[in-house]
């Protein structure tokens, strides 16, 4: 479906590999198999992550544009900005964030270890801002865009989380097909895939993907932003974008689009007392890291779900995970004891 995008390769080359979870099935009572796509697992470039499927197919426009400096917007402790950073410097390019105080936690260190320790050494020049959480186009983007400008630069903007730019849902059809493409190769079928969404592009190019072999609404996606009318109608509106780019050739429909709202509680980037249990059962049974915004709140969705018998006995799910560990440092004191 992908073959006319040009790609530019910021990951391994290859499948990310699938791996079972045998004693997570199994503590979680063996109803189920639970497999995950190691997405976290993706790219020597600082860590990898989701972000990187998706920058593989803006590169090749940002190349074309004749830009000299990368801007893009997050959290503090925003995995994208960390990408972007990368991205950036395997390019030779500079690199201009705006990271917006989207989290309410405050941890001595917060600002200064992890995802933005990692982008500040790549050299990347990081500005904190104030601004709160939001997943859509910010002034503070626009404005950092025009001080590029200013500065007699030439910028390429890149959303937050790639996910409203024209092309930042392929990365992610293209995980659909690899993984049509593994489960061939393993003797397998996923009945669920269960993805972390924030702004979007992930699931959204998921659900095109999958939408190919029947299996959009499988796509089971646990809301971490806490904004989950907005997050919808982004993922919605990526989606069919996506679809038509490609030219699929078949509507996404809003049953296609399945996100989960209960486990974002009690907001965005904070973890619930349960989203701290998902990630110490997964790190004590599998030896998986997952982090208390993104992955943490997917695993204990999915989790719960499994609890509660959503999944009928004998599912086979295949948890993506997307990675963003590095943020973990920013919460040493809430994990001091484990
Ligand atoms: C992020 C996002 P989407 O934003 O594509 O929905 O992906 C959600 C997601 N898992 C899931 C991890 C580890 C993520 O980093 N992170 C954002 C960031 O700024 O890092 C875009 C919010």
């Amino acid at each position: 479906m992908l073959e006319k995008f040009p790609r530019y390769p910021l990951t391994f080359d290859g499948p990310t590999p699938i791996e079972k979870l045998g004693r997570l099935s199994a503590y979680l009572g063996g109803k189920v198999d639970i497999y995950a796509k190691r997405d976290d697992c993706n790219s020597g470039l600082a860590l990898g992550g989701n972000k990187l499927r998706k920058l593989e197919y803006i590169v090749p426009d940002i190349l074309a544009s004749g830009a000299d400096t990368l801007v893009s917007i997050g959290g503090v402790q925003s995995n994208h900005t960390r990408m972007v950073a990368a991205t950036a410097a395997k390019l030779g390019l500079k690199c201009r964030l705006v990271q917006e105080s989207w989290v309410p936690h405050e941890d001595a260190v917060y600002d200064r270890v992890g995802n933005i320790l990692l982008t500040r050494l790549m050299g990347a020049d990081s500005r904190i801002v104030e601004d709160g959480f939001d997943i859509g186009i910010r002034r503070s983007w626009e404005e950092a865009m025009q001080s590029v400008r200013d500065e007699g630069g030439i910028p390429y903007g890149i959303p937050a989380g790639a996910s409203v730019h024209k092309l930042g849902g392929l990365g992610y059809v293209g995980f659909a097909e690899e993984v049509r493409a593994q489960e061939v190769a393993l003797g397998l079928h996923f009945d669920h895939i269960i993805v972390c969404v924030v702004t979007g592009s992930t699931q959204a190019g998921m659900v095109v993907g999958f939408k190919a072999d029947g299996r959009a609404h499988r796509v089971i996606g646990i809301d971490g932003s806490g904004t989950p009318e907005q997050l919808r109608s982004q993922v919605t509106q990526i989606a069919r974008n996506t679809a038509a780019l490609i030219g699929l050739g078949q509507e996404i429909a809003e049953s296609d689009i399945v996100i989960n709202p209960d486990y974002a509680y009690p907001a965005y980037g904070i973890p619930s007392r349960e989203t701290s249990e998902a990630m110490r059962i997964t790190a004590r049974t599998e030896a998986m890291i997952t982090d208390p915004v993104y992955e943490g709140k997917s695993m204990q969705g999915m989790i719960d779900l499994i609890r509660k018998d959503f999944f009928p006995a004998g599912s086979k799910l295949l948890y993506a995970h997307l990675g963003g560990a590095p943020a973990l440092n920013g919460y040493a004191y809430t994990y001091r004891n484990g």
